[in-house]
């Protein structure tokens, strides 16, 4: 193998999506696709390129059809090859893109390498497309060894996976970290990282992956519920106290505050008690909860609700369903979910 040899996955997106009469569908044959394409760069900057091999999916799909199960398949097939390869890029839909890679930072802690994952909001052979130099920045920043964690690069910009969420339906800037800083740019078509920002530094250590099966959590295990005035406290009860729901995301208001409604508060104590893992973060996009500055918020600490702090929605259930499949107790799971376990919160 090459020295600086990367693997690129390709699970599908819009980058590689092709027009049929039901609109934009994934396309196949994406090696020799991407090749043609790359070839199309001027030749100083092909040459510059860091060499890598493709493991293209035979099922790519559109992202918004992706479950659990597929981010553990991404993260397996990187864990079985992780000694083989300098580097991963995974090449992904945008609509859950944000999901996959919080997702991957969980399964994939401690590691010494780069995983970027990135897509487009264009397809590869489309007019004006952004997926070539979505990809192009994608492999320089999968060739930095200065890069141990799993991130997101899109529009020239590097974020942390567990931070980053799209905002965007269509514009090819379209993602953004809305509590963490860029991890770093692409400046004059060089990748650079911005010193101090990343996970190599706040942790060392050898890879731990923690590759357990969500599957046998079963189907929608985590649910999530943002709060709307006037919610009323049976239909928490329908989603909360299902037999199939081991945990769910809050999405209180402000700095975390719920209706002080007995009811409510009932019912997340009830599911609290039957051992479900609840978490509570802000609808606000930006900043932190904390939980208890107002005594509307008083009742989710007693209702056994655990702090989110300013995690992202996609890093705060994805962390959930990790946890819930961990062969760990309860006292673990909340200590953990408090805890930061790859700069997530
Ligand atoms: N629906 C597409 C997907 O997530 C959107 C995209 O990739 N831009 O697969």
């Amino acid at each position: 193998m090459d020295e600086a040899e990367l693997l690129v996955i390709y699970s599908g997106g819009t980058l590689g999506m092709l027009p049929s009469d039901n609109g934009l569908v994934p396309g196949g044959d994406f090696e020799s696709r991407l090749r043609v394409a790359l070839a199309t760069l001027p030749p100083a900057r092909q040459a510059s390129l860091p060499p890598f091999e493709i493991l293209e999916y035979p099922d790519p799909i559109d992202s918004s059809a992706a479950t659990p199960t597929d981010w553990q398949r991404l993260a397996g097939d990187i864990a079985k090859r992780y000694n083989d390869y300098s580097g991963f890029v995974v090449l992904h839909g945008t609509d859950t893109l944000a999901w996959s890679a919080a997702s991957l930072a969980y399964q994939l802690q401690g590691i010494d390498k780069a995983v970027v994952v990135s897509g487009a909001q264009r397809p590869l052979e489309a007019d004006n497309s952004d997926a070539l130099a979505n990809v192009e920045a994608a492999l320089r920043f999968a060739a930095q060894p200065a890069l141990q964690e799993v991130a997101v690069c899109f529009s020239g910009k590097l974020t942390r996976g567990t931070r980053t969420r799209k905002w965007d339906t269509h514009a090819f800037d379209g993602f953004v970290s809305p509590n963490y800083p860029l991890l770093g740019e692409m400046v004059d078509g060089s990748p650079v990282l911005y010193p101090s920002r990343g996970l190599q530094v706040q942790q060392r250590g050898l890879p731990r992956f923690e590759m357990a099966d969500y599957a046998v959590l079963g189907d929608s295990p985590v649910v999530r519920v943002a709060l709307w005035p006037g919610m009323s406290s049976r239909l928490l009860n329908a989603w909360l106290l299902d037999d199939g729901v081991h945990g769910a995301l809050l999405e209180v208001w402000g700095s975390g505050n719920v209706a002080e409604d007995p009811a409510i508060l009932g019912t997340l104590a009830q599911a609290s008690g039957e051992g479900k893992l609840l978490a509570a973060i802000s609808q606000c996009p930006y900043g932190p909860v904390s939980i208890g500055t107002y005594a509307a918020g008083c009742g989710l600490i007693d209702a056994g609700v655990l702090s989110g702090d300013a995690m992202t929605p996609e890093a705060a259930i994805t962390k959930l369903v990790h946890l819930l499949a961990q062969p760990i107790g309860e006292a673990d799971r909340r200590q953990r979910f408090l805890a930061s376990l790859v700069g997530e919160r």
